[in-house]
C-alpha cells in the first residue's frame, strides 16, 4: 500500500511538471473588442513535435454564397484540407502564397479536392471567378495551436510545462507579420492572458469566422 501511494505521488509529480498548463488567451483590438479567428500558437522551447495524428487531422473549407467558410483556419504542417464547393456556381480555388501554390480549376458541388500543405506560413485562398472571395490558412508547426472564438478567447490546453513562445496571428491585425510574440512561461501564467492589438477594419462581409 505504501509502496502503492509513493507510485501514484510520483506519477502525480512526473505528470505534474509535463502536462501542468493550460493557457488562455483573450484577443481585444484598439477598442476593445473581442476578436475572432485569431491564431494562437505555443512553442515551447522543449520543442513539441506534431504527431501523426495531426498531421491525420480532417480540416474543410466550404464555399456557400460565393463565401469560403471558415474564412481562417488552422493547419498542422502536413495535414490536407478538403476544398468543398456547395453553390449551383463553379469556383476555382487558388493561392499564390510561398507557402502554397495550388489552383483547383473549376470544381462544383459533390466534387470536393484536396491539398495537402508541407510548409509553415500563411497560404492566401481566392477564387479566380469572384474576386472577393477570400480565406486564409495558418499552417502551423506545433500541436498547440487554436482560434479564438467570438468572446476573443481560445484555451490550449496541456501545453508543456516549458517555457516558450506565444504566437497570435491575424490577418487585419496591424505591425510585422500581422502577428503578435511573447515569451510565456506556463507554470506561472495568470489565468487568462489578455492582449489588445491594433487591427485593421474586418474584410469579412459575412461576419462568420
Ligand atoms: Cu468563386
Amino acid at each position: 500500500m505504501v509502496k502503492l501511494m509513493v507510485i501514484m505521488a510520483v506519477l502525480a509529480m512526473v505528470s505534474g511538471s509535463a502536462w501542468a498548463a493550460d493557457i488562455t488567451v483573450k484577443m481585444l483590438n484598439q477598442k476593445g473588442v473581442p476578436v475572432e479567428g485569431a491564431v494562437v500558437t505555443f512553442h515551447p522551447e522543449t520543442g513539441a513535435p506534431l504527431s501523426a495524428e495531426d498531421a491525420a487531422a480532417s480540416i474543410t473549407v466550404n464555399q456557400k454564397d460565393n463565401n469560403f467558410l471558415p474564412f481562417i483556419s488552422v493547419v498542422p504542417r502536413e495535414a490536407s484540407v478538403k476544398f468543398l464547393n456547395e453553390d449551383s456556381v463553379l469556383h476555382h480555388v487558388f493561392s499564390f502564397s510561398a507557402a502554397k501554390r495550388f489552383s483547383l480549376k473549376l470544381f462544383g458541388k459533390g466534387e470536393p479536392q484536396e491539398v495537402v500543405f508541407d510548409d509553415p506560413g500563411v497560404v492566401v485562398v481566392g477564387c479566380n471567378i469572384h474576386d472577393r472571395m477570400i480565406a486564409y490558412l495558418k499552417i502551423v508547426e506545433t500541436p498547440h495551436a487554436g482560434k479564438t472564438e467570438d468572446d476573443g478567447m481560445v484555451t490550449l490546453t496541456d501545453v508543456p510545462d516549458s517555457p516558450g513562445e506565444l504566437r497570435i496571428w491575424h490577418p487585419l491585425m496591424k505591425g510585422r507579420g500581422n502577428e503578435l510574440r511573447v515569451a510565456v512561461d506556463p507554470a506561472t501564467t495568470s489565468d487568462v492572458l489578455a492582449f489588445e492589438r491594433k487591427f485593421r477594419r474586418g474584410a469579412r462581409p459575412t461576419g462568420d469566422y
